[in-house]
């Protein structure tokens, strides 16, 4: 399923809410992340806006914003209007309604780029899972015609025995798919005993912060590298030979971001568990985006999430070619100034991943 047509480009407009000026700022960076979230998706961004108040329970923005954007809409032929923050069912339709156009939230939106980007059999699973999650609250009749190709707007949705069996093919869909995850987290868990005596470093980090390019770099590999979010949605697991007989085993994963669905994260935990079986995380940091250390913090707390918190961790300063100035941040002994792209500092951290694989071998054997 994908709300947002993989071929066709979808004109749209997003919006978000500040409750007060002073988080006008804050509300106004996480929206230039939506437009590239957005066309990460494939949709050109028309405008953004945002409206200062506290959220009203029936359109989620005022009334008369709300009339604002509808304008608005008309004028630039938008067919699709994306919200910040989670809408509750009723506020969905109630838009929906008022624009005569599909409204989604961000939930949707990296759900959609997920289903877009997904290519592994448990990547497919896994957001599969996580839309029908968030779909099934949210199944009712004036919801239910917007996801049929031909209905269009006005058409009437199913009645109610069809919503209930559509309800219960969901449930039972549903309970299949985690099933056949579970296979899946099982086989891994057969690869995962068979490296269980080696050292393994997990590169994790925030969405398009040059994890792939690092893995890459690493190992030698040829993972895909892009510059759009959620390029990786699975994690590849690769060796490098340090000294004989040692070896370092590399994973490569799916980036974080702020606000990530909790389907998603709970429908790819086993992915995400992969993370917390590692001996050292090496967290990658794209220092040329002025909001890096907000990020590490979104980081940090996804981390948690997963129980990987306490793993020992590498800060990792990637893409200082283009960074201004992250000069301030040197001091700390476990961070790493690199550019994987152009290939820079990487010895320093070749010795370093050799000393720590020194370590723990001296503590296995
Ligand atoms: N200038 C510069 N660009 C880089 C560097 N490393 C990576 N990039 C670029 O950053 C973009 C994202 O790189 P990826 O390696 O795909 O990032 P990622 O963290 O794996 O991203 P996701 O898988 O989408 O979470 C690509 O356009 C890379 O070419 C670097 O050191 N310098
Ligand atoms: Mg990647």
């Amino acid at each position: 399923m994908v709300w947002v047509n993989e071929k066709i480009v979808e004109k749209c407009i997003l919006v978000g809410l500040a409750r007060d000026s002073r988080q006008k700022n804050e509300v106004e960076s996480s929206l230039d992340e939506l437009a590239e979230l957005a066309k990460s998706a494939g949709a050109k961004v028309e405008s953004i806006n945002i409206q200062v108040r506290k959220p009203d329970p029936k359109y989620y923005v005022g009334k008369g914003f709300v009339q604002m954007l509808k304008e608005q809409v008309a004028d630039n032929g938008a067919n699709l209007v994306i919200f910040d923050d989670p809408l509750s069912p009723a506020q969905q339709r109630n838009l929906e309604t008022t624009f005569d156009l599909k409204v989604i939230d961000r939930s949707i939106l990296i759900l959609d780029i997920f289903a877009l980007h997904a290519r592994t059999a448990a990547a497919k699973l896994q957001v599969e899972l996580a839309q029908l999650e968030y779909m099934l609250p949210r199944l009712t009749k004036a919801w239910s015609h917007f996801s049929r190709q031909e209905g269009g707007i006005g058409t009437k949705g199913p009645g109610e025995t069809q919503l209930e069996i559509d309800r219960r093919r969901v449930r039972t869909k549903i309970a299949q798919l985690k099933k056949d995850i579970k296979r899946l987290g099982q086989q891994r868990d057969t690869q995962r005993k068979s490296r269980q005596n080696l050292f393994k470093v997990a590169l994790i980090g925030y969405t398009n912060a040059g994890k792939s390019t690092l893995f890459n770099r690493l190992t030698k590999s040829n993972v895909e590298v892009a510059n759009k979010l959620f390029t990786t949605l699975d994690s590849t697991t690769r060796v490098m030979s340090s000294g004989y007989p040692d070896k370092i085993i590399f994973t490569d994963t799916v980036g974080f971001i702020k606000k990530l669905p909790h389907q998603l994260v709970a429908s790819f935990k086993s992915t995400l568990e992969e993370v917390s079986y590692a001996d050292l995380l090496l967290h990658v940091v794209d220092s040329s985006d002025p909001l890096y250390s907000d990020k590490i913090e979104q980081t940090r707390a996804v981390l948690r999430e997963i129980n990987a918190g306490e793993i020992p961790t590498l800060l990792i300063y990637n893409k200082i070619d283009v960074a201004e100035n992250t000069e301030g941040n040197n001091q700390e002994a476990d961070i790493f100034h690199v550019s994987a792209l152009k290939n820079l500092g990487l010895e320093n951290l070749r010795n370093e991943l050799s000393r720590q694989l020194g370590l723990y071998s001296y503590k296995t054997y």
